[in-house]
């Protein structure tokens, strides 16, 4: 199938819900997980973002999201943020779902955004819980702390965490009412994320999938688009 059925799609929607993944900040330079490029210094990031490898050795934790602090400080949105940005002001309801951390879908102006993974740019602390914004980079120190002495930690959600009540609702709440769940980016190997686009298919919502390449989704998305989310979604804005 094709982009002309995706636009079809989407024309006759009222109610969309997108959700992203890593794919879509690729083309702003940032490594995605999954795949050949998605090893840090030999470290598999199923082994870094765990609660376990924190406790055992939170500052190579903290050096790794360093790292992509300073990688997405850096990066500046790219077409396909831009798109998803644009196509909020088109619909009545628009949800954008992101398992992203980076900060890039309100850097391109999107307003209504789930980060149901975190965000890179707070700190929680793991013996008071307060959480902070902090942009800085780089930290002061590694591990950095708290004014209360404890040990901060990035407010992400790592495995076997659970993700933010409110924004999953939210996220399944809007899955549960979209007419059109536009997948992108995503290799859908976590969950709850990764089974979202099969719960709206089983409702009859149509799902367009973009991707580099095929995924366990793709042969049950009713359109799969296979190329760069950069080049694709502002096509698919543009016929919207
Ligand atoms: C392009 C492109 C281009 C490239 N254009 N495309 C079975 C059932 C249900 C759950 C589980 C289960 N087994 C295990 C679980 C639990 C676990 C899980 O899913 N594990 C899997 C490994 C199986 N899930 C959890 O633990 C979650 N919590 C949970 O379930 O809680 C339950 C609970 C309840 C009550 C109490 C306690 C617990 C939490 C998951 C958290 C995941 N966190 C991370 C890190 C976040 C912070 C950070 O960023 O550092 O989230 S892991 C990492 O993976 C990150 C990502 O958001 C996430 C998804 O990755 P994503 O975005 O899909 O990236 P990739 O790299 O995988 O794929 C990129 C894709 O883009 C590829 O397909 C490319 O082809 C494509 N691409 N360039 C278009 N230019
Ligand atoms: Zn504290």
């Amino acid at each position: 199938m094709s982009l002309a059925e995706a636009r079809r799609l989407l024309a006759a929607a009222r109610s969309v819900a997108a959700l992203t993944g890593a794919g879509v900040s690729a083309e702003s330079g940032l490594a995605t997980f999954r795949g050949s490029e998605g090893l840090w210094r030999r470290h598999r990031p199923e082994d870094l973002a765990t609660p376990e490898a924190f406790a055992r050795d939170p500052r190579l934790v903290w050096a790794w999201y360093e790292e992509r602090r300073r990688a997405a400080a850096a990066a500046r949105p790219n077409p396909a943020h831009e798109a998803l940005a644009a196509l909020e002001n088109r619909f009545p309801e628009f949800t954008l779902i992101t398992q992203n951390v980076d900060g890039l879908h309100a850097r391109a102006g999107s307003r209504r955004v789930l980060e149901i993974h975190g965000c890179l740019w707070r700190t929680r602390c793991c013996s008071c819980g307060e959480v902070r914004e902090d942009r800085r980079v780089p930290l002061p120190a590694l591990p950095p702390r708290c004014a209360c002495e404890g040990l901060l930690r990035p407010d992400v959600v790592w495995f076997g965490e659970p993700l933010p009540f409110e924004l999953l609702s939210g996220a399944f709440r809007a899955v549960d009412a979209c007419d059109v769940l536009i997948v992108a980016g995503t290799s859908g190997a976590v969950q709850p994320a990764g089974s979202m686009g099969r719960r709206a298919l089983a409702r009859g919502a149509a799902v367009i999938e973009v991707n580099l390449e095929r995924t366990p989704l793709s042969g049950e998305a009713t359109v799969f688009l296979e190329g760069r989310a950069g080049e694709i979604l502002p096509a698919l804005a543009r016929g919207a």
